[in-house]
């Protein structure tokens, strides 16, 4: 464990916003100093959830400055790229070749794929938590016709499953890149030796692993980012119930920000109902949700935080709510780690503490399994939740992942979203405390 004093929550609140001012370029922040020098889909989305109740205009210009990045077929790319750093992120531009498209926007270059869609959520949180109402309800009317296109494009592009659930393409789509479930249809994939590797990023992708990220994403891009190749030829299409879980609650969001917009809910209502019961038809096996490879057919059988996702939905039924919260609080993940919550469930042989997304802890997880619980009343585990990830940034600062079992800090440092929710979280736990930016 790394020695770091037990700081106080108006210190922890300082260290948090001087993060994020390091990492902030003007108009986004990127997600870490060195390693990722970009605008990342979700790692944005979530600081503008932690902006929120501190900076409408700050959170506003962070999402639409991702949004910036969104091609015209309404798809928002994982990754919006910086000038000037174009070529110290590997797979960068010259991969993607976006600037090739006749769908991706002009004058900026991105990557191709997505990644799961926070942005409505995080419209609706500035929105709900914002101290400009004004200001607020102008960014709404802004964000809404590119959040409906977006969500227009899941449902349309990526239901290749024809079920009413958006396929992932790529295991980077996920934002949990290296997560177990992802292994069955990754080794199914032809072999590919590009010789790629990140000699800097040892704690990652079992090796074999790699050169398939990459081939993968370069067949996507040979298609013309075509959305017919995707459901006919593409080896890779998996529904993954955090993506779903996330998608869902955003439809719910964007029903509730419609009418700021002069728009209609009733389309997004009806979205959250098909993909509610898409999640319940497709990928619910006895206590929680799996992931379904839409290749093989089969239902991957390794649990993950990822698992847990369909919970945002405070529609979805009481008794499959409360089987998840058994098995979240069982031996499998929060109960058998003193630092939850491990986004592999323990028992499972994939299970590394230290790898990644194989079984480290990560604050974006459990801030989104806190706002579940949150949706369903659960108030004990809402306080949980919310102490159990205060207590690992207070140990070992503002990593990018946390082992599950001591608490150690992994992956980069000075990590965004790691201090962005950290400040959201701390706004709930500290009354009267107002950060030097607010
Ligand atoms: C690929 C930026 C991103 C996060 C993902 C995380 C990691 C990238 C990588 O970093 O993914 O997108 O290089 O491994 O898995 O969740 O958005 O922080």
């Amino acid at each position: 464990m790394e020695a770091r004093s037990a700081v106080d929550d108006a210190v922890l609140g300082r260290e948090a916003w001087s993060v994020l001012d390091a990492n902030w370029t003007g108009s986004a922040t990127v997600p870490a100093p060195g390693l990722y020098p970009h605008q990342w889909n979700w790692d944005s989305t979530f600081v503008a959830i932690g902006l929120a109740r501190w900076d409408t205009r700050r959170a506003g210009t962070e999402l639409l400055s991702l949004l910036a990045g969104q091609w015209r077929t309404g798809m928002v790319p994982h990754i919006v790229f910086h000038p000037g750093h174009t070529e110290v992120y590997f797979p960068g531009p010259s991969i993607w070749r976006s600037q090739e498209h006749p769908a991706a926007p002009n004058g900026v270059l991105t990557s191709g794929l997505t990644q799961p869609p926070m942005q409505a959520m995080a419209a609706w949180w500035v929105w709900r938590h914002a101290a400009d109402r004004d200001e607020a309800v102008a960014l709404v009317r802004r964000l809404y016709p590119m959040l409906a296109a977006q969500h227009e494009y899941l449902a349309t592009v990526r239901d290749l499953g024809g079920g009413g659930l958006a396929a992932i393409v790529h295991p980077w789509e996920s934002g949990m890149d290296d997560s177990p479930v992802w292994d069955a249809p990754l080794e199914a994939l032809a072999p590919v030796r590009y010789a790629y590797r990140r000699a800097e990023l040892p704690d990652r992708h079992p090796d074999s692993h790699h050169d398939r990220y990459v081939w993968l994403a370069m067949r996507y891009r040979d298609s013309g980012y075509d959305g017919t190749y995707l459901r006919d030829d593409h080896p890779f299409a998996v529904e993954d119930p955090m993506f779903n879980g996330i998608w869902l609650a955003s439809c719910q969001a964007l029903a509730e920000l419609a009418p700021l917009a002069g728009a209609d809910p009733g389309p997004h209502r009806e979205a959250a109902e098909r993909i509610r019961s898409g999640l319940l038809e497709r990928l619910w096996v006895n206590d929680l949700f799996h992931v379904r490879d839409l290749r093989s057919g089969r239902l991957s059988p390794v649990c993950t935080v990822g698992s847990f996702g369909p919970m945002l939905d405070p529609e979805l039924p009481a008794d499959r709510v409360a089987k998840m919260v058994g098995v979240l609080e069982s031996p499998r993940f929060m109960g058998a780690a003193g630092y939850p919550v491990p986004s592999c469930e323990i028992r499972s042989p994939q299970f590394d503490r230290s790898r990644y997304w194989r079984g480290p802890s990560w604050v974006n997880t459990n801030w989104l399994l806190r706002r579940a619980a949150a949706v369903h009343g659960m108030t004990g585990l809402v306080r949980l939740l919310g102490t159990c990830t205060l207590r690992l940034v207070r140990q070992a600062g503002f990593r990018e992942c946390f082992d599950p079992f001591d608490g150690s800090g992994r992956g980069s440092r000075d990590f965004s979203w790691s201090a962005a929710l950290t400040l959201d979280l701390l706004a709930d736990n500290v009354e009267n405390w107002h950060p030097p930016h607010g």
